[in-house]
C-alpha cells in the first residue's frame, strides 16, 4: 500500500524550479506576473520565498541585479514572455555590462509554433534574442533537467566576472510531471560557486617589483572590489603600503569617504601625475577616459588586478596584470609589502594633500553658499549633513548634474551602500535598484534622483508602498532634462525637447500610493523632510525645487555630446 502511494507521488516543472531555486539558498524572485509563470510565482510564496511584484519589468530586473551586486549570490528576475522579456533584457544586458550577477527567468511559448513561426501569443526567439546581451543563454526542455538546469545558470551568473544569465522555461516545461523522487534526486545544489582564483606567483612578483620602484603610486579602487568582498584585505593593503588611492563612484565607501589617503579631492592631479597606477577591479573604459589622453597627463604604467584575462590591455598596454579574484590578488601584494616596501615620498603624499586642500576649501565655499531658489550645491549640503549621520543608508543616485554632484557631495562610509548609474551611465536604475536594495539589506534606501532620471522607473512607487520599503525618493526638480530653461527656437506651441511641465509635484504621486510627500523649497526645509522621512521608516518622496538655470547640459558629459566634439575639430 504505502509502496503504491509512493509509486503515484508525482512532481511538475513548477515545483521544480521553485525546489531547484531553494535547494541553492535563493529565498527572492523581483518579477512580473502573468501566462505562463503566475502559477510559478504564486508557489514560490507558497513554498516560503519572497516574491516581489513590480509594474514593469525592467525594474525588476534592476533589483534582481542590484541584489546579486550586493550579495554575490545572482539576483532573479522572472517575467512572461515576449514583451516581458523585452522589458526585463535591458536589466539583463544592463547587468552584464556592469558585471552584476543577475538570472532572467522567462516563460516562453510553444517552441513547435514559435520555429514556424505561426504566430503564437506572445511569440518570440526569446533565447537568440538574449544572446548577445548575456553572458550566458539556456533554456531547459525537460522537468528532469530543471535541476541542472538551473545549477548551470547559478554557476554561470557569479564565477569568474559576474553578469547577466538567461533562462528559457517554456510553456510546457513548467507543466510536464515526473516521478517525485526522480525529481528530488535531479535537483543539484552548486557547490563553491564563487571559488577562490590565485594569481600566478610569478605575477604577483612582477606587480611588486613595478611596485616598488614607483615614485608616485595611485591605487584606484573600482566596483569589481567592492562586490569582491575583500574590505579587511584592501584597506590592509591600502594602509600599509600608504599608496593614495581613488574610489570609482560604487567603489566609494569601500573605506569612508574621509580617510586621509582618499585622492579624491585632488582626481584631476594623481590621474595625471601618478607614474604606477594599482587598478583593482576597474575598467580602463570611458569612465577613466580609456587610460590615455590628457587626464592620465605624464607616462604611466599599469598593475590591473582582475578576474577576466580579456580585459588586460583593452585600452592600453598593461605591464603588470594580475589574474585572479580581488580577494586572492590583494592578500598576495599585501603579504609582498609586508616584507618590504617604502611608503610613497612625503613629496608626493604632501602634493596631493595640498591640491585636495585647496580643492576642499573651493568646494566648502561653494557649499556653503544659500542662493534662492535652493541649487544643486546647496540641497546636496543638506543632504550630505543628514546622512553623515546614517552610514548605514544605502544610497541610489541618477540624473546627469544630480548625479555627477551627488557624486562627489555625498560622502559614503561602508562599502556596497552606493548604487548608480554605472557603466552605462544608463537612467532608469533608480526605483528598481532602491528597492532591491532595502529588499536585500532591510536597511533604509535614501533615491538621489533627476527628475528626469526618476521618470523612467516612477511607477514603481506603488510597490515601493505595496511592500512598505523605507525609501526615501529624492526629487530633483528643475522642470526638464539637464535644465527647465530651453525655448522652442520657433515659438511654436511645442516646448523644448528638454522641457518638462513646470512646477510638477511628484510629492503627490507618493500620496496617491499612502505614501508620505514632501515639497522642499530651501536647504532647511531639506534637511526636516529628509530626516523626519528617514525616521518614519515608510515610503516618502521628497520634491526638491531646484534652480531650472543651474545644470548643464549631460552634466560633465558635455564633451561627449557630439555638437561640442564638432566644434571642437
Ligand atoms: P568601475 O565602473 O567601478 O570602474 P568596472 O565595472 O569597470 O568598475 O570594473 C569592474 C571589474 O572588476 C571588471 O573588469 C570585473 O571583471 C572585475 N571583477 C569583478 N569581480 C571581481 C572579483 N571578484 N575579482 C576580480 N575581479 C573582479
Ligand atoms: C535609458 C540620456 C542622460 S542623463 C538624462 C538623460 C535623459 C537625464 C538628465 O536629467 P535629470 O538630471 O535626470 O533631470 P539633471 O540633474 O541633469 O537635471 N535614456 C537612457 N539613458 C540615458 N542615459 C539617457 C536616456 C540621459
Amino acid at each position: 500500500m504505502t509502496d503504491e502511494i509512493q509509486a503515484t507521488e508525482m512532481t511538475d516543472g513548477f515545483h521544480l524550479v521553485i525546489d531547484a531555486l531553494k535547494h541553492n539558498d535563493i529565498d527572492t524572485i523581483f518579477g512580473l506576473v502573468g501566462i505562463p509563470i503566475t502559477d510559478l510565482a504564486r508557489l514560490a510564496q507558497a513554498e516560503g520565498m519572497r516574491f516581489i511584484g513590480f509594474r514593469h519589468e525592467q525594474h525588476a530586473g534592476n533589483a534582481a541585479a542590484i541584489a546579486g551586486y550586493m550579495t554575490q549570490k545572482p539576483g532573479i528576475c522572472l517575467t512572461v514572455s515576449a514583451p516581458g522579456f523585452l522589458n526585463g533584457l535591458t536589466a539583463l544586458a544592463n547587468a552584464t555590462t556592469n558585471c552584476f550577477p543577475m538570472i532572467l527567468i522567462s516563460g516562453s511559448s510553444e517552441r513547435e509554433i514559435v520555429d514556424l513561426q505561426q504566430g503564437d501569443y506572445e511569440e518570440m526567439d526569446q533565447l537568440n534574442a538574449a544572446k548577445p546581451y548575456a553572458k550566458a543563454s539556456y533554456r531547459i526542455n525537460k522537468a528532469e533537467d530543471i535541476g541542472i538546469g538551473i545549477a548551470r545558470a547559478i554557476r554561470a551568473a557569479v564565477s569568474g566576472r559576474p553578469g547577466g544569465v538567461y533562462l528559457d522555461l517554456p510553456a510546457q516545461l513548467l507543466g510536464q510531471s515526473l516521478d517525485a523522487e526522480r525529481g528530488r534526486k535531479s535537483l543539484v545544489k552548486v557547490v563553491d560557486p564563487v571559488p577562490r582564483q590565485l594569481p600566478a606567483p610569478d605575477s604577483v612578483q612582477r606587480a611588486l617589483d613595478l611596485l616598488k620602484i614607483a615614485k608616485r603610486p595611485l591605487i584606484l579602487l573600482g566596483k569589481g572590489a567592492a562586490y569582491a568582498q575583500a574590505d579587511a584585505d584592501i584597506r590592509a593593503f591600502v594602509e600599509q603600503s600608504g599608496i593614495p588611492y581613488l574610489p570609482m563612484s560604487m567603489a566609494k565607501g569601500l573605506l569612508p569617504d574621509t580617510h586621509a589617503q582618499s585622492a579624491s579631492a585632488a582626481r584631476s592631479f594623481v590621474l595625471a601625475e601618478a607614474d604606477v597606477v594599482v587598478l583593482i577591479g576597474a575598467r580602463l573604459n570611458w569612465l577613466l577616459s580609456h587610460g590615455k589622453g590628457k587626464t592620465w597627463g605624464k607616462p604611466k604604467q599599469f598593475i590591473q588586478i582582475d578576474i577576466s584575462p580579456t580585459e588586460i590591455d583593452s585600452n592600453v598596454a598593461i605591464a603588470a596584470p594580475l589574474i585572479g579574484d580581488i580577494g586572492s590578488c590583494v592578500s598576495a601584494l599585501l603579504a609582498g609589502i609586508q616584507s618590504g616596501f617604502t611608503k610613497p615620498s612625503d613629496e608626493w603624499t604632501g602634493a596631493i594633500a595640498e591640491r585636495k586642500d585647496k580643492n576642499l576649501t573651493k568646494m566648502a565655499a561653494t557649499l556653503a553658499h544659500d542662493p534662492s531658489p535652493m541649487n544643486f550645491h546647496s540641497a546636496l549640503r543638506a543632504i550630505r549633513d543628514v546622512l553623515k549621520t546614517r552610514p548605514d543608508i544605502n544610497v541610489v543616485n541618477e540624473g546627469a548634474n544630480t548625479l555627477d554632484y551627488a557624486r562627489s557631495i555625498i560622502d559614503m562610509y561602508e562599502p556596497r551602500k552606493r548604487f548608480d548609474s554605472g557603466t552605462w551611465g544608463i537612467m532608469g536604475i533608480g526605483m528598481g535598484y532602491a528597492i532591491g536594495a532595502a529588499v536585500t539589506s532591510g536597511l533604509p534606501v535614501v533615491a538621489i534622483e533627476g527628475d528626469s532620471a526618476f521618470g523612467f522607473s516612477g511607477m514603481e512607487l506603488e510597490t515601493i508602498c505595496r511592500y512598505e520599503l523605507p525609501v526615501c525618493t529624492i526629487v530633483f526638480n528643475n522642470n526638464g532634462v539637464y535644465r527647465g530653461t530651453d525655448v522652442n527656437p520657433t515659438g511654436g506651441k511645442d516646448v523644448a525637447p528638454t522641457v518638462f511641465v513646470k512646477n510638477a509635484r511628484y510629492d503627490k504621486m507618493i500620496e496617491a500610493f499612502g505614501g508620505i510627500g514632501y515639497h522642499v523649497t530651501t536647504p532647511q526645509e531639506m534637511t526636516k523632510a529628509l530626516q523626519e522621512a528617514i525616521a518614519s521608516g515608510k515610503p516618502t518622496l521628497i520634491n526638491a525645487v531646484i534652480d531650472e538655470t543651474a545644470g548643464t547640459e549631460s552634466g560633465r558629459l558635455t564633451n561627449l555630446n557630439p555638437q561640442s566634439k564638432a566644434a571642437k575639430k
